[in-house]
């Protein structure tokens, strides 16, 4: 099952109490305090890992805590700090804190850390309450208790190059050939349920980047702004791309028209989010080991004024140049963000 936005409900651990304690030894009649202190209690973690793309396991188990933080005791012991509670979360996962609706986190890098709720601080042992005036203190601090909050879990999933296209066009299918995912591929409509990510490496001496993020997402239909298919959903995960790259089965199988087939998929994206037109894009004329292909291919470039590249998942004749062009495109699209940014700050 795949799941990309669940609500959890996380506490980090209470602080342990202080304790209150009197060294009691033989002949030694005024011995002192010597109660120790509570151990602060377990964060809330978030950490970024780019093992999973899925939140499933926070819609099952949507409740987390930090551990207690131990009670201090007598002889000045301390007690120890509360292990803390991880949540390993896939990369692109962005969260907002449900009653103030602010984005509190944002997880880009395997391996980042953001403590989202502290724990709370171990209360004093009565060591601390000695005076000259009271030297024998029957206090000690109870522990502070640790951060809470519901928070709302939402993964768009981080991607350099997104791909879109009616069902059966040949996402996965291009996937397959240029990354090492394996998404199921068949014949008929909404094969692909839920985003996978692929990773398009380059050889050592090729220019830019050494490997190139792709998201192969489900299918659009004509109407999924209002929830036909499956709906305008998945787009979320090709929001942070540089580059869409839209796929068009050339064939005009089952009378349809390639054309009318781009229309309707940039139709559907200005639809979910017109800023989704302003994304450089690219179109990959597919299935052109088909006789029908050709034909289309000369109307479709009538029509589009768009960049296509010329391919056939299944000869893999212009495989490479989509790859080379995507890499072009890519980096030099990382480029210009790159000194913008610098431009900026
Ligand atoms: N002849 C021919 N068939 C292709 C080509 N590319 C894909 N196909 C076939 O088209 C069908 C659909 O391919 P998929 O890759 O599953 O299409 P998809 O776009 O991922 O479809 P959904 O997941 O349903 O949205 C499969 O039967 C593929 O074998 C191609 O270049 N030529
Ligand atoms: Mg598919």
């Amino acid at each position: 099952m795949f799941v990309d936005e669940c609500v959890i409900k996380v506490a980090a651990g209470d602080g342990g109490r202080g304790c209150i304690s009197f060294r009691r030894e033989k002949y030694e009649p005024w011995g002192g305090p010597n109660g120790g202190d509570g151990g602060s209690g377990g964060d809330v973690i978030l950490l970024g890992n780019d093992d999973t793309n899925n939140l499933v396991d926070y819609k099952y188990t949507p409740q987390r805590k930090g551990e207690r933080g131990e009670h201090g005791l007598g002889s000045d012991q301390n007690g120890r700090g509360g292990k803390p509670c991880i949540l390993k979360l896939p990369l692109g996962t962005i969260v907002t804190d449900e009653s103030t609706g602010k984005v509190v986190a944002e997880i880009i890098f395997d391996g980042q850390q953001v403590v989202l709720c502290k724990g709370g601080n171990g209360g004093w042992g009565n060591i601390h309450f000695k005076t000259s005036v009271n030297r024998a203190p029957k206090r000690a601090n109870p522990g502070a208790p640790g951060e809470s909050g519901v928070y709302r879990l939402v993964l768009k999933s981080i991607a350099d190059v997104g791909l879109v296209g009616f069902p059966n066009a040949g996402k996965s299918s291009l996937t397959k050939r240029i990354t090492r995912a394996k998404p199921k591929t068949a014949s008929y409509p909404f094969t692909t349920l839920h985003p996978q990510i692929g990773v398009i490496e380059y050889p050592e001496d090729a220019k830019g980047e050494r490997r190139l993020l792709l998201a192969d997402i489900p299918g659009l239909i004509e109407g999924a702004n209002e929830n036909r298919g499956l709906g305008h959903r998945f787009l979320r995960h090709i929001e942070r791309c540089a580059l869409l790259v839209f796929i068009i089965d050339m064939a005009g199988i089952d009378g349809r028209d390639p054309r009318d087939d781009y229309a309707h998929l940039l139709r559907e994206l200005e639809l979910y989010d017109p800023q989704l037109l302003e994304k450089p894009r690219l179109v990959a004329a597919n299935k052109l080991d088909l006789p029908e292909a050709t034909g289309w291919l000369t109307k479709f470039k009538r029509r589009h004024k768009v960049d296509v590249v010329e391919m056939s998942c299944l000869s893999g004749e212009g495989l490479d140049k989509l790859k080379k062009e995507l890499l072009k495109r890519v980096t030099s699209l990382r480029k210009r963000e790159k000194k913008s940014q610098l431009s900026s700050n």
